[in-house]
């Protein structure tokens, strides 16, 4: 394919019902979706997972427009002929800007495979046709209310639940939880870097739940705290926000800083790299599972693609479509059932946009030549 246009595309979504983790709490989403344009008319569509504010990490979405208009679709357009597992390596020099980079990967992505009538679970060549589907669950205003939204998850049949933690909704909320839920459902939690060093010895108090694991306690760059961790509490330490690269990947393992994996093909530049990670993970037997960025269908569906691959062994955050939002912009919004949800097969990344629904939430868009 040669880069032809660039489609830039915000939405505006409303959340079913605030979404408060330990970084703030979110009542809407404000998305990025682009559409890749070859010259020959090949078509996809990549959803940026960047936040409004750079609050989870650097990027934010207003700054993913600017890179991917100055520095990134130049680069592309540039490049003759290329395919989607070129982009990584002509997008190198560019410092930085995963998830502007994820975008655009997968927008391409989608559309050589459209063009080429074929699927991302071939392109990945998984076999599984349905995938185990955790929920993450926010930080909520009472233990009370947590455990009734706990108990409404699992009358939706989730596999396992994943609660968002922070100093002082920690401990008893887990505590509360675990006895609800009993002792042989999956139960994990998420403090988005909300913890330091000095916590060591209250997060060991999470050890007696009997949890999947204890995802990112600590800053992105803290690797040794997370090790000391690691170290000290019999829960697996799980990085998220640290893992921006199979290379990051590599040294959080090497350093003993990681025993779990949350693969996020937003957070590490795309979903190659995703493969990637996981490839290295599954040779080392290091457990992976697929991470989620509030997405629409179009990246749940890619997100069930590739959490089907061989390495993903724990339930990921791929929730249903109606877990956040009343309507999706995908005519075949993921559902759940029996705890799992099944791999898309439609050509491309495995959803069909609901045009009209597209046309309501869209606020603004751009083309770039
Ligand atoms: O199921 O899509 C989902 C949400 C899962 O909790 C979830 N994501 O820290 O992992 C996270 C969190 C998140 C959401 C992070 C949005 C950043 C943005």
């Amino acid at each position: 394919m040669r880069a032809g246009r660039l489609e830039l595309r915000r939405v505006r979504m409303d959340l079913v019902s605030p979404f408060r983790t330990s970084f703030g709490s979110q009542t809407d989403r404000d998305i990025l979706l682009v559409r890749f344009e070859g010259v020959d008319g090949e078509s996809g569509w990549g959803e940026c997972v960047a936040l409004s504010e750079p609050v989870y990490s650097a990027e934010f979405v207003d700054g993913v427009e600017l890179v991917l208009e100055h520095h990134i679709w130049p680069r592309l357009r540039a490049a003759g002929d290329i395919s989607a597992a070129d982009i990584a390596e002509i997008l190198e020099p560019l410092r930085g800007h995963p998830m502007a980079k994820a975008a655009v990967e997968m927008a391409a992505l989608d559309a050589e495979l459209r063009a080429n009538d074929t699927d991302l679970r071939s392109y990945f060549g998984v076999t599984r046709d349905r995938v185990p589907s955790g929920v993450s669950v926010g930080i909520h205003p009472t233990i009370d209310d947590l455990l009734s939204a706990v108990e409404g998850y699992v009358r939706d049949g989730y596999a396992r639940i994943k609660l968002k933690i922070e100093p002082d909704w920690d401990i008893e909320p887990v505590r509360e939880v675990r006895a609800l839920i009993g002792p042989d459902m999956g139960l994990q939690v998420d403090a988005n870097t909300a913890y330091g060093r000095d916590d060591i010895d209250h997060l060991c108090q999470l050890d007696e739940f009997d949890l999947l694991l204890i995802e990112q306690p600590m800053a992105e760059e803290d690797i040794i705290g997370h090790a000391r961790l690691a170290a000290a509490s019999s829960t697996p330490v799980c990085l998220d926000e640290s893992i921006v690269s199979a290379q990051t990947t590599r040294d959080a393992i090497e350093l003993g800083a990681a025993e779990v994996i949350n693969i996020k093909p937003g957070r590490v530049g795309g979903y190659l790299e995703a493969r990637r990670i996981h490839d290295y993970c599954l040779d080392l037997g290091v457990p992976v599972w697929c991470g989620g960025m509030l997405e629409t269908g179009i990246g749940r569906a890619a997100n069930a693609a590739l959490a089907a691959l061989d390495g993903f062994t724990l339930p990921g955050d791929i929730s249903a479509s109606a877990r956040f939002w009343s309507r999706d912009i995908v005519l075949d919004p993921i559902t759940v059932e029996e705890g799992s949800v099944a791999v898309p097969d439609a050509p491309g990344l495995g959803y069909d946009l609901d045009l009209d629904e597209l046309e309501r939430v869209t606020y603004r868009t751009r083309l770039l030549d």
